[in-house]
């Protein structure tokens, strides 16, 4: 038996996943296959056996209903659930909106993974003039925070972690530690950072980290991700 359980789960496809757009911070709604996603996710947790004592998600909707529908799936739907920018997919900055197979016939494939998946090379900054800045900036769920300084224009990964580390480290830990389950609905980079920074510290797992659900539907989804940056 493990000592620590912790679930992180990436929503299901969004209908700008659907689209090929670089969403980041744009809220944009789960698809009907990414709700049939997340239903089936919902069914793998409850296959395995899980129950948790507190969930935690972005304030993103995409996120959050996929975490509804896993909590409803599985009966738990009255746990706490604490919800923090912190845990948002990476801003992509000017990239936002833009559709990626588009992006990489223009700038070239290479440049679209560098800024899709290199560690410190952050996208260009989402300027004031860009179609969705007063979208985010100005969106009432961000009243409470990130501070006007804080907020980001554009996010590498190595800033996505920077700024999910404090929530990591002050909130998920501590509960960890006094032996709650947890499960966590985030996105491909919030997780992706978390993920990185778990295996290079010394909250290393014990048991090597798994994935719920059967192999080929893992493997699936895995591959249409890495596909989104190809020149079409
Ligand atoms: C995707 C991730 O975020 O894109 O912002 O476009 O996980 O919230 O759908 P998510 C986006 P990639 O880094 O995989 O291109």
């Amino acid at each position: 038996m493990s000592k620590y359980t912790i679930v992180m789960v990436r929503h299901g496809e969004s209908e700008w996943n659907q689209l090929n757009l670089f969403c980041g911070w744009y809220d944009a709604n789960l698809s009907d296959k990414g709700k049939t996603e997340a239903a089936q996710a919902g069914k793998a947790v409850k296959d395995a056996g899980l129950k948790f004592d507190v969930a935690h998600t972005s304030l993103l909707t995409r996120a959050q209903e996929t975490l509804k529908a896993i909590l409803k799936e599985i009966g738990q739907e009255s746990i706490p659930i604490q919800k923090t920018w912190r845990l948002n997919e990476r801003h992509y900055g000017g990239l936002t909106g833009m559709n990626k197979a588009e992006t990489a016939a223009k700038y070239g494939e290479e440049q679209v993974q560098i800024w899709r998946r290199s560690f410190d090379v952050p996208p260009p900054a989402m300027e004031p003039d860009h179609k969705y800045y007063d979208t985010i900036v100005k969106d009432p769920r961000y009243a409470d925070g990130p501070k006007p300084e804080e907020f980001p224009k554009f996010e590498s990964l190595k800033l996505t972690i920077e700024r999910t580390l404090p929530y990591w480290n002050d909130t998920i830990i501590p509960q960890l530690k006094e032996g709650k389950k947890i499960i966590i609905a985030a996105h491909g980079n919030s997780l992706r950072g978390i993920v990185k920074h778990l295996d290079h510290e010394n909250f290393k797992p014990v048991v090597s980290m798994k994935f719920l659900g059967d192999e080929e539907t893992v493997k699936a989804a895995m591959a249409a991700v890495a596909a989104q940056g190809k020149a079409k």
